[in-house]
């Protein structure tokens, strides 16, 4: 554990986000904390872990609040600190008359973050949960949020801490095979230590596996919508957000920079990417946007490439499809638009052309529910 300051100060701060609501919470940790709560109260007794309704005061005993008051005793609490939580009256203007009061009583504002420092920095959280606390709070899925809360209340660590144990364990029977090596050990001590470690790498080699999968279902999935211009990308992208997102027209190269938007589908931020047209182009801005679409593609995990049911093969959609033949290790979705015109294209050309899917991620097993936006809408003329 480190060690924190012998007299560390006692820092307050307005723990909820400014703007209208119905509670505010003012919270603070530190020495002074429950003396600075009975000067706020004029109360004396504070049972710790129970919730006391009370009136707040200021310096000159205007009264400024009735609130709820919380306080949790060192170091049962989450700096391991003496700690106080005051739940206000919402808005901007109580809480900040509390913490004013908190500060004339002797404490000083806290640092962004000092809170969880000082939780780290006394050995309540390690690293990996201030790490998960940094992204729930600022996760935008619920994958991530679920994970996040997992991690936070120490899954990680209890799994670091479990493989170090077993480190430990076998270092001290290697010592053992060095310092002994004249004595009479267990002839199968050798054999059983590397079964040990091979145990522990095939722990460790799964758990990443399993991690690097869910990185995509944690911070999302990149779809990118390709296809030369024309095919309808623009048009399946609004369907897709059942809005009329970005501007369609049978003008080719309409779309010119890439249109970026997120969904939640089934917990998993999904990032559609709307992209300009790929064909060969002398048009310096046009050149510009096809290069943002061959990159937009490049970083995708799905790549929904269109095309024109109702034209025949041409040049562009070759030139489309050698592009995709190298993109194997990603999803790749065929999607043959304007299925309400006459067909005149050789789909089963176009298959036959790429190499085998991938499978799709978890998420795409709902496809079918995915596309029905789409589908409905696709049905009738556009
Ligand atoms: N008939 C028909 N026309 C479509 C369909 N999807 C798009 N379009 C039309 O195709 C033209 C180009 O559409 P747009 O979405 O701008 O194509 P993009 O250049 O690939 O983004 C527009 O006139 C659309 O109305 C479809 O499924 N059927
Ligand atoms: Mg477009």
């Amino acid at each position: 554990m480190i060690s924190t300051s012998p007299n560390p100060s006692t820092i307050v701060a307005i723990a909820t986000p400014p703007g209208l609501g119905a509670i505010a919470i003012v919270k603070m940790s530190g020495p002074k904390s429950l003396e600075i709560l009975q000067r706020l109260c004029k109360r004396a007794h504070f049972t710790p872990r129970y919730a006391t309704l009370v009136s707040i005061y200021d310096a000159q005993e205007a009264l400024l609040d009735t609130c709820l008051a919380l306080y949790f005793k060192a170091p049962h609490s989450y700096t391991t600190e003496d700690v106080v939580e005051i739940q206000c009256h919402g808005g901007v203007m109580v809480a900040r008359l509390i913490l004013q009061t908190c500060l004339d009583h002797g404490a000083v504002l806290a640092q962004n973050g000092e809170f969880t420092k000082r939780a780290f920095l006394n050995g309540r959280l390690d690293s990996s949960q201030v790490d998960a606390l940094a992204k729930l709070l600022v996760a935008t899925n619920a994958n991530a949020a679920k994970v996040m809360a997992r991690q936070l209340k120490g899954a990680l660590k209890e799994f670091v801490h479990a493989i170090r144990h077993a480190l430990l364990e076998l270092l001290a029977s290697s010592e053992v095979l060095i310092d002994y090596a004249e004595e009479d050990l267990p002839l199968d001590l050798h054999p059983r230590m590397q079964a040990q470690l091979q145990q522990i790498l095939t722990k460790l080699q799964s758990t990443l596996a399993i991690s690097q999968a869910k990185v995509p279902h944690i911070e999302g999935y990149r779809l990118s919508i390709v296809g030369k211009p024309n095919v309808g990308k623009s048009s399946f992208l609004n369907a897709l957000l059942l809005e009329e997102r970005a501007l369609v027209s049978h003008i080719a190269g309409t779309t010119r920079d890439t249109i970026e938007e997120v969904i939640s589908l089934y917990g998993s931020a999904l990032r559609i990417v709307d992209t300009a047209g790929i064909r060969p182009s002398e048009d310096v801005i046009e050149s510009l946007g096809i290069a943002k679409s061959l990159q937009s593609m490049q970083e995708s995990d799905v790549i929904l490439a269109l095309f024109d049911l109702s034209r025949p093969l041409d040049t562009q959609d070759q030139h489309l499809l050698t592009l995709l033949q190298t993109q194997t290790h990603k999803t790749l979705c065929l999607v043959f638009n304007k299925n309400d015109c006459p067909p005149q294209l050789d789909t089963q050309a176009i298959i036959d052309t790429l190499p085998p899917l991938p499978l799709p991620p978890p998420i795409f097993k709902h496809q079918r529910t995915l596309l029905a936006p789409f589908e409905t809408r696709a049905q009738a003329p556009i």
